[in-house]
């Protein structure tokens, strides 16, 4: 089976080429822009973005829209992930975490499956906490300021390792799910 990621961000097409991999689905990496709407949703962002790319003429597609939510910040940067990296930083959240104790936080990855005229939107999280300092060299985005195990970084882990635990890694598991019970895919996995 033959998947299309539509995505910008490269990090995401390596995760994505190794969970996938596992189940036998083969990854293609398209790079077509579609509009991510504002909304306190990520599922809105994505339903949104698959209809755009469906009117486009895509097909047998994924998108994903992923935040990382830190609870004492209730939420933030959450749906506003992409814009705070861009401006404030991985720097500018460390800084607005400088005197707090409570440190938990959890990455959500909503991905959009469009198979056989089919939607389907599943949602992985992964709880850990945010670090007081940035480490690891791995990985992407605010990789190197979150930590699952409270050990290591998400930057200091390899793809494998990551995807084990990931939202994104989560996320994979339950479209497989999904793709198999719905008979979309035979999986032994
Ligand atoms: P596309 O929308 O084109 O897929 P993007 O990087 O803008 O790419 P998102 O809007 O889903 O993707 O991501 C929001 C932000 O969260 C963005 O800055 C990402 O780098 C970051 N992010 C997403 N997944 C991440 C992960 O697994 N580890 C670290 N940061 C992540």
């Amino acid at each position: 089976m033959k998947l299309k990621v539509i995505t910008s961000n490269p990090g995401k097409v390596i995760e994505y080429q190794k969970a996938f991999a596992k189940f036998d689905v083969c990854v293609e990496h398209c790079c077509v822009p579609y509009d991510e709407i504002q909304t306190s949703e990520l599922e809105e962002v994505v339903k949104k973005g698959m209809s755009e790319l469906r009117a486009k003429g895509l097909r047998n597609f994924i998108i994903d829209d992923s935040g990382l939510f830190i609870h004492v910040l209730r939420g933030f940067p959450g749906v506003y992930s992409a814009y705070c990296q861009k401006t404030i930083g991985n720097d500018g959240i460390l800084s607005l975490m400088k005197c707090v104790d409570d440190r938990s936080s959890t990455f959500k990855c909503c991905i959009g499956c469009d198979i056989d005229n089919k939607t389907i939107i599943v949602t992985g999280k992964c709880d850990g906490h945010i670090l007081y300092k940035e480490t690891g060299n791995n990985g992407f985005g605010y990789d190197p300021i979150f930590t699952f195990d409270g050990k290591r970084s998400f930057a200091e882990m390899s793809i494998d390792e990551k995807n084990v635990v990931s939202h994104r890694g989560n996320a994979v598991k339950l479209l497989m799910s999904e793709l198999t019970s719905l008979g979309l895919i035979n999986t032994n996995n």
